[in-house]
């Protein structure tokens, strides 16, 4: 018997069948009352606000309830302990369902900053009633952060599930890291509702397989079988069968045939807590707006208000007054009363557990404290080096990256991750001491309490399983390509949305890739990824940069990074000749100038166009210009110094400015201006050796001097250049068909 079922006890869920019979009519009663206040709470908050979706709540309460009130070890007095069972709202347009139930269940709101409780409900009737407005604890969808009882943000379909195997991983990996005999202190289940949709996308099935892969029987996805999505009947859309395609997956496959039946999902949910080798399916029938007259079993009731009369005629079916937002008190004892009850003993029981383990293992007790409260430990740096010296060849950031990464989880033990398949090339596998791979003990090719982890060609999930983690306290990163990115931009933008420290890296960063090709050699992906407001993309020039940018990223802690790093060799800079790299923690600083005062040109660059950048600063300034080269490791954090700083960095005097990235010129309007130009790419690259390439397409000395020459006679280029840029691309496409 698995570790996470220990505490469970079915035995009182399964009393003998006299006992039943004596109790159970009253219980059946009251379990349909809470079952019924969820539904109409939802139908009466989607009609005062006159938008959301009502016809799914309506169904998938019994579901929530089953869960919430029968098995889900959770305290509604303390929201944020650290061993509870995470509840995801997959179909988060269902929303109303888990603010009708943390409503009920008096869940208390907590501060995600201090972990402290509150004493006040983190969702109120006033914020029911207002829901989906600007001030209230109920948006349209579920938002972590924003209210308490949340454990992520879903809206986005598939993104729930696939965040919630993460959430599992999370389980195992504090369980195999620090339970000791007696000492369960983690072992938590995952819960999530899917939805059609959430099945019907991509990064449900690759985070479904990966589950299975890892054997993850902490982890139970019930799905919504109610054969309607938005365009109407799901077969419009589909006809595979889900059931046998997770039983494929490897995992264990349960069906409830009717989602009103408590009893039958109490049933199916027991087997899921003894299951200790699969994550567990249960296929839960049911009709979307379950009870309304006109409405069930219709696409409209997934998205629009029931109206007035039919919701007094759904409430006359369910034998409910005829009232607006009402919540009997017998409802919330009869909730509060299951849940809280098993969830306020197991709470304290585990906070005696806690303070004897602080006694038995300080050390393990206070990294535990640290890792709990989102701090790093105090000598996190203990492994790092000083610097790395002045050399011409250099190496690739991708390189200098992987020995910081090493050097910096040496010092953070909860730092772990891996990569799509790519972690030889991202050099993203930490190699140090017995670190092991995180794969289940019975492969035999490792351990759940591995921190290397083998996403296998899987981007998008990938993302979604570190935000999973980083929800529960771990600092998970994630490998790739860069051009690859985009395969993984709904979870990086659900973590900026969610604040949290995700490290994402993504190497081969721009057409020094060379001989691959346009696929994939990153053009556009560096702009977009600063597009998205509140993740910091760092594109460091040298192995300083690096080693800065990893001391910088390691102690955020509501930040998202992009860390973007070259394939090929870069000079390490002679830090003794230009500015320290210090300055990475501003975001640009200058590394040198040519004369005093104002300078008459600035040059920018990042990453691998530093290099010629340099080069091309020494050739200016031996014509004479006062040149003055700023590096710009990190474009958002430079603009979010004080005026003065960046006023230092790029006086308004000066407005000759030229920027060289070899990627598309989106992100850098605000900083070289109109008079500017942008030294970088305009179209897709090329297939050839990346010397070759960037002789082409425009990164040499040459180009870039001419450049600067422009801008400093007040002629820089237009948009009128790169049109013919992309018209004479375009021709040579159409000259290779034809000479094909
Ligand atoms: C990635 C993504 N694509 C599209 C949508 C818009 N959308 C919201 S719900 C939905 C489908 C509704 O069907 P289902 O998932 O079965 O939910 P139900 O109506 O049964 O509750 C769609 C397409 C979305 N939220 N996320
Ligand atoms: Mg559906």
């Amino acid at each position: 018997m698995s570790e996470r079922h220990q505490n469970v006890n079915l035995d009182t869920l399964f009393r003998s069948a006299k006992d039943r019979k004596t109790i159970d009519r009253e219980r059946v009663r009251l379990d349909e009352q809470v079952v019924n206040c969820l539904r109409c709470l939802a139908m009466d908050a989607v009609q005062k606000a006159n938008s959301g979706h009502p016809g799914t709540p309506m169904a998938m309460a019994p579901v929530a309830y089953a869960v919430w009130a029968r098995f889900l070890r959770y305290d509604p007095e303390a929201p944020l302990w650290p061993n509870r069972d995470r509840f995801v709202l997959s179909m988060g347009h269902a929303s109303m369902l888990l603010y009708g139930m943390l409503h009920v269940a008096g869940v208390k709101d907590a501060d995600r900053e201090t972990g402290e409780t509150k004493d006040c409900l983190a969702i109120t009737m006033e914020d029911i009633k207002s829901f989906r407005q600007t001030a209230s604890k109920c948006p349209g969808h579920p938002e972590y952060g924003w209210t308490a009882g949340i454990e992520t943000t879903t809206g986005p379909l598939g993104a729930g599930i696939s965040t919630s195997v993460g959430m599992a991983i999370a389980s195992k990996w504090l369980a195999a890291t620090f339970n000791k005999p007696r000492f369960q202190l983690f072992g938590w289940d995952t819960y999530a509702l899917a939805s059609d949709g959430d099945l019907q996308e991509g990064v449900g099935s690759e985070a479904a397989t990966l589950a299975g892969h890892l054997k993850l029987d902490n982890l139970c996805w019930i799905w919504d079988n109610n054969q309607i999505t938005i365009e109407g009947n799901t077969a419009w859309g589909t006809s595979e069968d889900i059931a046998t395609r997770f039983i494929a997956y490897g995992w264990n496959v349960l069906r409830v045939g009717d989602a009103n039946d408590v009893e039958a999902l109490t049933r199916a949910i027991a087997v899921f807590k003894r299951e200790t080798q699969r994550p567990t399916f249960i296929v839960v029938d049911s009709h979307i707006a379950w009870g309304a007259p006109t409405q069930q079993d219709t696409f409209t009731a997934h998205g629009t208000p029931l109206g007035d009369a039919e919701i007094s005629a759904t409430k006359a079916i369910y034998g409910w007054p005829d009232e607006s937002f009402l919540v009997p008190d017998e409802v919330v004892a009869h909730l509060r009363g299951q849940l809280a009850g098993r969830g306020h003993a197991e709470r304290t029981e585990w906070e005696e557990l806690r303070s004897k383990y602080k006694e038995e293992y300080p050390k393990e007790a206070k990294l535990l404290e640290q890792l709990l409260s989102g701090n790093t430990p105090e000598d996190w740096d203990a492994y790092c080096c000083q610097g790395f010296p002045a050399d011409a060849k250099g190496l690739a950031t991708r390189q200098s990256s992987s020995k910081c990464l090493n050097m910096v989880a040496q010092g953070v033990p909860w730092l772990l991750g891996g990569s799509a398949d790519l972690a030889p090339s991202c050099l993203t596998t930490l190699k140090f001491g017995d670190v092991d791979d995180f794969m289940p003990p019975m492969s035999g090719w490792g351990s759940y309490a591995g921190r290397n982890l083998h996403f296998g060609i899987r981007e998008h999930a990938m993302g979604s399983i570190c935000n999973g983690m980083c929800l529960c306290g771990l600092r998970p990163f994630a490998s790739t390509f860069l051009v690859f990115s985009d395969y993984m931009k709904p979870p990086i933008r659900l973590s900026a949305i969610m604040e949290l420290p995700c490290i994402w890296i993504f190497t081969h960063d721009s057409i020094g890739v060379g001989e691959d090709g346009p696929t994939h050699q990153p053009v556009e992906q560096l702009s977009s990824l600063r597009s998205i407001p509140g993740l910091l993309t760092f594109r460091p020039s040298d192995a300083n940069e690096v080693l800065e940018m990893w001391r910088y990223i390691i102690l955020l802690k509501e930040e998202p990074v992009a860390v973007v790093l070259s394939r090929q060799a870069v000079p390490t800079i002679d830090r003794t000749k230009y500015a320290s790299a210090a300055g990475v923690g501003r975001g640009a600083y200058v590394l040198c100038q040519s004369g005093d005062g104002l300078p008459e040109l600035i040059l920018m660059a990042t990453g691998s166009e530093v290099s010629l950048m340099l080069e091309t600063h020494d050739v200016l300034a031996k014509e004479g210009v006062k040149v003055r080269s700023v590096s710009v490791p990190c474009l958002e954090l430079f603009l979010r110094q004080p005026q003065e700083y960046q006023e230092d960095v790029l006086p308004r005097g000066c407005r000759a400015r030229v920027s060289i990235e070899a990627a598309v010129k989106a992100s850098w309007g605000s900083l070289i201006g109109l008079d500017g130009e942008h030294v970088g790419m305009i179209t897709f690259g090329l297939s050839g050796p990346a010397k070759k390439l960037q002789q082409e397409l425009g990164f040499t000395i040459q180009a870039v001097t001419a450049a600067a020459h422009r801008v400093m006679a007040n002629e820089p280029r237009t948009v009128a250049h790169e049109s013919a840029v992309m018209t004479a691309f375009k021709s040579r496409k159409s000259m290779r068909k034809d000479s094909n």
